[in-house]
């Protein structure tokens, strides 16, 4: 089994988490594999991406704790345009702490995350016991993590023995892993899970802050990316909307051309 040359929709039923099988299905209706980080820090700003790039990404990326102006009413309307247009909200919180404190960072406080975000990020550094505290935790009924195995900037402190130690730790409890957000191909034989892949841009090497970045062909062709995260690709673009549209292109593109031959 090579999910690198399975289509999404036949991977759905190779997968044990519900957000993930989601996922695969608005995927292959919608013919995009691209996910937006919707890192803006006005609330308005944030809902105008959504409406923009909406109909051309299968996940909206947020870090909630950047936001001014957040409010219920926000995560109302967030919820509501990411019905109308079909994608999936999924707040990049990357959980660290212990299990109990993850469980409560996830479903207390001014976010109430585990309420409007069906997908989030876990580090693996404190143990499997994070999984199982989110798992546990009051929120939505559907839910799934990207479980952070590699990272795209520069002079990361993980190593080899992480990355293999992380992916063991989330293949353990499939109810709960959507995939894993890394820049390699680290479980192609595991088509249940996704590949999350973030530092994609065209025309830029990285932004000086250590972020280093690849194009959507090779995160798709070379890097095993199921999805594709681009933000300031879009979000600095003139017009956010057609930047999606082009980048939406080359990653569905970069997608067929991988499982044809
Ligand atoms: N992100 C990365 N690299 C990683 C991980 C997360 O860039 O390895 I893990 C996040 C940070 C930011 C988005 O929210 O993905 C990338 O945004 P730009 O495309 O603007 O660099």
């Amino acid at each position: 089994l090579d999910r690198l040359k399975m289509p999404y929709e036949e991977r759905i039923s190779h997968s044990s988490n519900a957000i993930a099988k989601r996922l695969f299905k608005i995927m292959s209706e919608k013919k995009t594999n691209l996910c937006i980080a919707a890192d803006l820090t006005d609330a308005a700003e944030i809902l105008n991406l959504a409406e923009a790039v909406g109909p051309h990404v299968c996940l909206f990326k947020t870090h909630i704790d950047i936001v001014e102006g957040f409010s219920e009413v926000f995560v109302k309307n967030l919820k509501s345009i990411a019905e109308k247009h079909n994608f999936v909200l999924f707040e990049d919180r990357k959980f660290a702490d212990i299990g109990k404190t993850c469980q409560l960072q996830y479903s207390k406080g001014v976010y109430g995350v585990s309420s409007w975000a069906p997908l989030v990020t876990a580090h693996s550094l404190t143990g499997s016991g994070v999984l199982e505290a989110l798992e546990q935790a009051e929120g939505l009924a559907e839910r799934g993590v990207f479980v952070l195995a590699e990272c795209s900037a520069k002079g990361s402190l993980i190593d080899d023995k992480y990355v293999k130690a992380t992916v063991a730790m989330g293949v353990e409890k499939k109810s709960l892993v959507t995939g894993f957000v890394c820049q390699s191909k680290l479980f192609v034989e595991q088509p249940g899970f996704v590949q999350l892949t973030p530092g994609v841009q065209l025309g830029s090497s990285g932004d000086g802050l250590g972020q280093q970045y690849n194009t959507p062909e090779a995160v798709m062709l070379e890097r095993g990316a199921d999805v594709a995260v681009v933000g300031r690709g879009i979000t600095k673009a003139s017009n956010p909307a057609a930047a999606a549209v082009e980048y939406k292109k080359l990653l569905w593109d970069s997608y067929l051309k991988r499982i044809s031959n």
